[in-house]
């Protein structure tokens, strides 16, 4: 099975994606994701400039010896764009041998582990009645576990919370999506004593109004300083968080010792993380309890599977990424993935929009609060390239912070 073609997609029906596309001298097309939210662009002149010349007339079988070429020959190692342009090469390499194979992905990863993947939603409201809509909302959806956001008395724009939501009949018409076009990031403002005083009471108001079961997560979005993460982890303990994630600037190990001494709330960490490097002392020294990586910005399913694999040997579970920013290609990985591990912990779940959705034609299936990748040979995922020409690439931006004085916080 040789490498024929390899082409880098760039198309944006609602939002930045960029694919890779391999194509076989026996006619199979294996896609792998490699969008980087807001830096798309460097992994485009990575992949087409550097990768994709190595790929022509290679063997496509070859997917371990593939990746440890990709990242040792290249001397330079790790990074966001490193790793999502060989998760790109990784995936679509995975794609391509389930494909030859006749079968789904999972099956090459070992079989199926569980019936599905649990899957958490996103609420959030600017107030309390809105955000009880909005789980309302998504536990309607099939949704048996949410993650819950909240404005902040005294700070305009915070991450998770939508700025202009639309209801209509009592449905949000908005999902929360932060990287906005335009030719400049767009800037927010924050108070962590404020968020600080505010979010436990609204845990308190959630678990009083829907009870002690469902599962309920919170994104802390890599604000607090570790004593300020500890003392929210613990104000939060009386509401049995499934998660808080990303309660302190995620490249300092370190900081989650002083968090762990002091709560037991669990933590998961790691959207930004980009190797197994990055998770050595927190999964070692158990200072975590899942891990956020995607297959998207980890080095692909192999090097995802070897963080997870370190990780099952200290009961640490997987959290997988999943927002828009991840594409459908990069989803249907996290999926197959999820199925056959042991220690699958949960997938974040944001379904896409309509105009995503007629670009990439997906397998998987949503049902009872699960999601299963599907039945197709290979990821399950096919890419209309002629209705990706439609959408063009606009420039795109997260938003940053500054505090009240001016000076740039972690956003
Ligand atoms: C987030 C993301 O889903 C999450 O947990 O933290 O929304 C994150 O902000 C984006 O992926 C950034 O591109
Ligand atoms: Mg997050």
């Amino acid at each position: 099975m040789i490498i024929e073609r390899a082409e880098v997609i760039v198309t944006s029906p609602s939002r930045n994606f960029v694919t890779l596309r391999l194509t076989t001298d026996e006619g199979l097309i294996g896609l792998g994701d490699a969008t980087l939210n807001g830096r798309e662009h460097s992994v485009v002149a990575y992949l087409q400039e550097h990768v994709v010349p190595l790929l022509i007339g290679m063997d496509a079988h070859r997917i371990e010896d593939t990746w440890q070429f990709l990242y040792r020959g290249a001397y330079w190692r790790r990074g966001p764009v490193t790793m999502t342009a060989i998760s790109a090469v990784d995936v679509a390499l995975w794609d391509l041998k389930a494909q030859a194979a006749g079968m789904p992905l999972y099956q090459l990863l070992g079989g199926a582990s569980r019936k599905g993947l649990l899957a958490y939603g996103h609420a959030s409201g600017n107030d309390t009645e809105e955000l009880f809509d909005s789980i309302r909302h998504h536990l309607e959806r099939g949704f048996r576990a949410i993650r819950v956001q909240t404005a902040v008395p005294g700070v305009r724009a915070v991450y998770g919370v939508p700025h202009d939501v639309t209801v209509s009949n009592g449905v949000r018409s908005q999902e929360y999506e932060p990287a906005s076009r335009g030719a400049y990031p767009a800037e927010e403002d924050w108070d962590t004593r404020a968020y600080l005083r505010h979010v436990p009471t609204v845990f308190g108001a959630v678990r009083t109004e829907f009870g002690p079961e469902l599962p309920l997560l919170h994104d802390g979005h890599h604000r607090m300083t570790p004593i300020q993460a500890a003392s929210l982890g613990k104000s939060l303990e009386p509401y049995d968080l499934f998660w808080l994630e990303d309660c302190t600037p995620a490249e300092n190990q370190e900081a989650l010792r002083l968090v762990r001494q002091h709560t037991t709330t669990p933590l998961a960490i790691g959207e930004v993380f980009n190797s197994v490097w990055d998770y050595q002392g927190l999964i070692r020294e158990q200072l975590i309890d899942y891990v956020r990586s995607s297959v998207t910005h980890t080095g692909g399913i192999t090097h995802l599977r070897r963080i997870l694999d370190f990780a099952a040997q200290y009961q640490v579970k997987s959290g997988m990424h999943g927002p828009t920013d991840i594409s459908p290609v990069g989803m249907a990985a996290a999926m197959h993935l999820g199925l056959a591990i042991h220690n699958f912990g949960i997938q974040e779940f944001m379904p896409h929009s309509a105009k995503t959705n007629s670009v990439f034609a997906q397998s998987f299936t949503w049902k009872d609060g699960l999601l299963h990748p599907g039945e197709q040979p290979g990821l399950g995922v096919t890419l209309d390239v002629d209705e990706a020409g439609k959408y063009p690439y606009e420039q795109a931006y997260l938003p940053f912070n500054r505090l009240a004085d001016g000076t740039v916080h972690d956003w």
